[in-house]
């Protein structure tokens, strides 16, 4: 589908989408973080939602993955370099994830294929 605009935070909105996946439909009813295998939203991905649980101490086999993300709701999520909330974290959230974003470009770490686990910040 290379004519969906990535930054959309509805792909059901894009005329001519219609066979959306269920997580594009989830983060189309707000509250969640969706990581990327791939740079730009591309590859393997995982969605996270405010409704499920909320510390995540472990990605398991996506431990290391995750090269861009996107936040869509109100919610805000702190990502760590480690397991269990440990290493760097930074804050995803706001301004910052509104569209799919690449790790290696926020913060002041390198978190492209460096997150293990992740918190959503009430
Ligand atoms: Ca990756």
């Amino acid at each position: 589908m290379p004519n969906i605009n990535k930054k959309s935070p509805c792909f059901q909105n894009v005329a001519g989408v219609q066979d959306i996946s269920h997580e594009s439909a989830a983060a189309c009813s707000g509250g969640t973080l969706i990581l990327f295998d791939g740079t730009n939203g591309t590859g393997e991905s995982r969605t996270y939602t405010a409704g499920g649980p909320q510390s995540i101490g472990t990605l398991l086999s996506f431990n290391n993955r995750a090269s861009s993300f996107q936040v869509a709701g109100n919610n805000t999520w702190r990502v760590y370099s480690g397991q269990q909330f440990s290493g760097a974290s930074v804050i995803l959230g706001g301004p910052v994830g509104q569209g799919v974003t690449n790790f290696g470009f926020v913060g002041f770490t390198n978190f492209n294929n460096n997150v293990e686990s992740v918190r959503r910040i009430p």
